[in-house]
């Protein structure tokens, strides 16, 4: 492929034109650049391996649907670590790792509700080595504890009490890991609890999950170290019915609490517009974790690419002003038909342009339009900047950090397919 050989000359030329087209909208593009550097992707861990986890339970049912067996998928932290910085090798965005509990490397054999922060020690120390802060997820399923398809809000008081020691747990993780590395953790909860039918009392299963939260989160924590974010959804396989767990519980809880929510772009009904749903929460909850995804029909976790649904919801923040505040960026998509780096590394680069997009978008000239009520203009305005030279613009950014330009990095990851990924 001809276009594999980089034109340097070329893509600085370009650069120095979309330059000028920007200023001719007042938007500064260096400092566009500037302001995305400082703006972190929570990169997720479980991509890596189909949400499999370093446990080793057999024959557990997964709650987590993955289709696809592309050989090569990391196996131990070692595997994981190698592949998420080759990943990062093609990514100029600022990284933060997010990682689940269930991908502990403890020295001795520990239950899920008996991990500790050195259980975590490598990834910390990676973290540490790479600059890049962490984010945090107990693993509330694929475990032998899960009974009939619930934890924090089953009937079994065992079972119960198991996820909620781990809930606990997860959040003095978390708070170590924030006051370590010097970057706020975000602990989400996300459990997969619900019912394929109809239930006959949805309020005893809630009234459940509402006494598990409360005690899980009864101590406080300093929120420079850690914030709490719930992530509910509309339904899965095997919860058709019913998910306790559901957006309107978790907001209003989430508000009476005075804790923040997770948006998964995929937990929505198909024609719902997520991006709406930022300004609509803002106001009320303490923060918004985005679990950026691509759904096809429904939470299907295919591999992020520069959609509409993406380019409106990081407009959104943009617009408001939200990025580095209340809004926190990170993925959440597990495809293993395709070859799970090179899936980060679409997934990562889609975020990354869109962004870039977004915090080139001259959205001032749009809102002064709809100040003045000029409605036509506004519409033709925003049908112009799809037209602008954002790819300039992030051809320059991957050029000048060295991460990849244009399909180069293909390569690269044909070769360390070969030689790194299907050798294990
Ligand atoms: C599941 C949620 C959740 C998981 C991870 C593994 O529908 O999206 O975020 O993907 O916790
Ligand atoms: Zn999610």
């Amino acid at each position: 492929m001809k276009n594999e050989l980089i034109n340097k000359d070329l893509i600085l030329e370009n650069y120095e034109n979309a330059k000028k087209v920007y200023a001719l909208y007042d938007v500064d593009t260096d400092a566009a650049i500037e302001k995305f550097k400082t703006i972190p992707i929570s990169v997720h861990n479980w991509q890596g391996d189909d949400v499999t986890g370093f446990e080793d339970f057999e024959g557990v049912h997964s709650e987590n649907v993955v289709t696809g067996n592309y050989p090569g998928r990391a196996q131990n932290g070692d595997q994981m670590r190698q592949d998420l910085e080759q990943a990062f090798k093609f990514s100029p965005a600022r990284h933060k790792l997010n990682l689940h509990s269930m991908y502990a490397e403890p020295k001795e054999k520990k239950d899920r509700n008996e991990y500790d922060t050195e259980d975590y020690r490598n990834w910390i120390d990676w973290c540490k080595k790479l600059g890049i802060g962490m984010d945090f997820n107990v693993s509330y399923f694929t475990h032998p504890m899960m009974k009939d398809g619930c934890s924090l809000a089953s009937d079994d008081e065992a079972v119960r009490e198991y996820w909620i020691q781990a809930g606990i747990r997860g959040r003095k993780i978390a708070n170590d890991i924030g006051e370590e590395l010097g970057q706020l953790c975000i602990n989400n909860t996300w459990v997969p609890d619900g019912t394929k039918d109809m239930p006959a009392d949805r309020g005893a299963y809630r009234k459940r999950l509402m006494d598990s939260l409360d005690r899980i989160l009864e101590k406080p924590y300093d929120k420079k170290n850690m914030i709490d974010v719930l992530e509910g959804k509309v339904f899965g396989i095997g919860t058709e019915s019913f998910v306790v767990g559901s957006h309107d519980f978790y907001i209003a809880y989430a508000v009476k609490k005075g804790i923040g929510v997770t948006i998964d772009t995929g937990h929505y009904h198909p024609t719902e517009d997520v991006a709406d749903k930022i300004t609509a929460l803002v106001p009320f909850v303490e923060a918004i974790n985005l679990h950026l995804t691509r759904g096809i029909r429904w939470d299907s976790d295919h591999c992020l690419i520069t959609d509409d649904n993406l380019r409106s919801m990081l407009q959104e923040i943009k617009r408001q002003d939200l990025f580095n505040k209340k809004v926190h960026l990170g993925l959440d998509f597990f495809d293993a038909t395709i070859n799970r780096v090179t899936s980060w590394i679409i997934g990562l680069r889609a975020a990354g342009r869109t962004l870039l997009e977004v915090l080139l978008e001259p959205s001032h000239l749009l809102k002064e339009a709809e100040r003045k009520n000029d409605l036509t203009r506004r519409l033709a305005l925003m049908e112009e900047f799809r037209n602008l030279p954002v790819n300039a613009v992030w051809d320059y950014l991957c050029l000048k950090e060295g991460k990849g330009v244009g399909t180069s990095w293909l390569r690269e990851m044909e070769e360390y397919e070969k030689e790194v990924q299907f050798k294990r």
